[in-house]
């Protein structure tokens, strides 16, 4: 097991589009478990592959209260959505920043699991969202970019001026 280290925007490496999983062999296999110890440690309910700069479909999620519930979906896709919710979003990739972004409230989601056996799931709620934040990750998309242009400005400046302050 090892703690991956992850991407923080504006890194323009979190734009990179993932490319589906072919074959789920051990490699895949590794880099699902550094993710699910790289999600636990951050702490964070959700990570996506791009995060860590491995640009294949592969996103960790727990969003149960006890850490217990690990949810692994390899190539996952929303089959199904409707309705919309707005929540605060974070993201472990924009560290401090909180805003608010509308999603579907509901979706169908199809994926692999790790054994490569095929899945369908319905998700409402905070497993929704998240659902749809990791699977923008994985199309090189950030929750920032759902907001204003002008937020996003703000943010980056932000972010950029705090990284040159701590390198
Ligand atoms: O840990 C996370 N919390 C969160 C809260 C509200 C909406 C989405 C998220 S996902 C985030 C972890 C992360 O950055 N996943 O990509
Ligand atoms: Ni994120």
């Amino acid at each position: 097991m090892a703690l991956l280290p992850i991407l923080r925007y504006p890194d323009p490496r979190l734009h990179k589009k993932a490319v589906p999983v072919a074959e789920i062999d051990d490699s895949i296999r590794k880099l699902v478990q550094d993710m699910a110890e790289t999600m636990y440690e951050a702490p964070g309910i959700g990570l996506a592959a791009t995060q860590v700069d491995v640009h294949k479909r592969v996103i960790v999620i727990d969003v149960s209260e006890d850490k217990s519930r690990l949810l692994t979906l390899i190539n996952p896709m929303i089959v199904e959505q409707d309705g919309e919710q707005v929540c605060e979003e974070g993201c472990l990739s924009v560290p401090g920043i909180y805003d608010k972004v509308s999603r579907a409230e509901n979706v169908r989601v199809r994926a692999l699991d790790v054994d490569g056996k095929p899945i369908e799931f319905h998700a409402d709620g905070l497993l929704a969202v998240c659902v749809q934040h990791e699977i923008d990750h994985l199309d090189g998309k950030v929750f920032v970019e759902h907001l204003s242009r002008l937020k996003q400005t703000r943010i980056r400046n932000k972010l950029e001026k705090q990284a040159r302050i701590t390198a």
